[in-house]
């Protein structure tokens, strides 16, 4: 079924205020819906059967929504796929936690839609997308955005800037390169988000941590430029020494240094690439999904977190849909994550 087909499908009756407001609001296409069986067996809720179009509610819950843009990327094209495959692969997981124990098959993930950036230039897609992340994260959502390249964390971050005023926000992004290229001749891509939101005050220095990074992928200039902001990089080699646990732990202090809330991006390419054929930019020796599951996990449960993102899936170079499952599961332990976190605090 093509996102034609479903575009004129039983779309929400209630009038969405923001699309008045946005020209480039999208639609929630209901592409996930064909998949869902709501009470097809009563002992079991599926991870799909609690997701539902965002028709005016409020938070807190998850907001999702996607942003199909791969115009800004330096690998090969293709992103732009992303959002739809990682909602049709969300079909092989259920709303049970069987490590936490944790059923969430009463909670709602709202889906936003895809944001229209089809027909722009680079700055006025991210422009749509920092005042659409902005007004989602205003109404009370914590934000979980499908991409799109990688270029899309700067409008993200800018947009919860804006959203939550006056808090500071630390950051950490898992990825297999420090995406803090120059922006040369004005050219925005995949490879300059994190410098834009350093450069523009958006994150501290001090509390930007990248976990991930590889060998042989990354300019020497780029680990100088982030060694004076005072950023914290932990290569594939540190966490073998180290151990993730430890890393982990040590990003939580220094994201939560002097901040109030904490952002998490996940770019597919920090997965080693034999389970992630599907990315922009494969490169070997890189986590495990096992790994990424516990790093969502543990800064859910320890920071104030306000969003995450998963970008740079590729559909194109994907085999099997294994990127884009890997892709899917990430969503689901962060919605399990953040609603087991919020149970929590409400027995407590
Ligand atoms: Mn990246």
């Amino acid at each position: 079924m093509t996102l034609e087909n479903n575009r004129n499908k039983s779309l929400p009756q209630k009038k969405d205020k923001m699309k008045s407001s946005i020209t480039a609001f999208g639609e929630c296409f209901r592409s996930w819906e064909p998949y869902q069986k709501k009470g097809s067996d009563p002992n079991e809720v599926r991870m799909l059967d609690i997701l539902e179009c965002w028709t005016g509610e409020l938070g807190p819950a998850i907001g999702l929504v996607g942003i199909p843009f791969d115009a800004a990327v330096l690998g090969r094209k293709g992103a732009k796929a992303g959002p739809k495959k990682i909602r049709d692969s969300i079909r092989y997981f259920k709303a049970y936690s069987w490590d936490l124990d944790y059923w969430f098959g009463d909670k709602k993930v709202y889906d936003f839609g895809d944001i229209v950036t089809e027909g722009n230039s680079v700055t006025e897609a991210h422009e749509n997308i920092a005042e659409i992340i902005r007004k989602i994260a205003e109404k009370g959502f914590t934000t979980l955005t499908l991409g799109g390249d990688h270029s899309i964390g700067y409008p993200i971050l800018k947009g919860l800037q804006n959203a939550h005023k006056s808090k500071k926000i630390g950051l950490i992004n898992i990825d297999a390169h420090l995406d803090v290229r120059e922006v040369i001749d004005g050219k925005i891509t995949s490879g300059t988000p994190f410098r834009r939101v350093l450069d523009n005050n958006i994150v501290n220095g001090e509390n930007f941590v990248e976990i991930g990074i590889r060998d042989f992928t990354n300019a020497r200039t780029y680990r100088h430029y982030l060694e004076e902001k005072g950023a914290t990089i932990f290569t594939m080699n540190n966490i073998r020494k180290r151990g993730l646990e430890n890393i982990i732990q040590e990003a939580i202090t220094i994201v939560g240094r002097k901040t109030d809330v904490t952002y998490l991006s996940i770019d597919m390419d920090s997965l080693d690439q034999i389970y992630a054929p599907g990315v922009s930019a494969p490169t070997p020796d890189g986590l495990s999904p096992h790994q990424i599951n516990q790093i969502i996990h543990e800064i859910v449960v320890n920071t104030n977190i306000i969003g995450m993102d998963i970008v740079e899936l590729n559909p194109l170079f994907d085999t099997a849909d294994t990127t884009a499952i890997n892709a899917a599961n990430f969503l689901v332990q962060f919605v399990a994550s953040i609603y087991w976190k919020m149970d929590k605090d409400k027995t407590e």
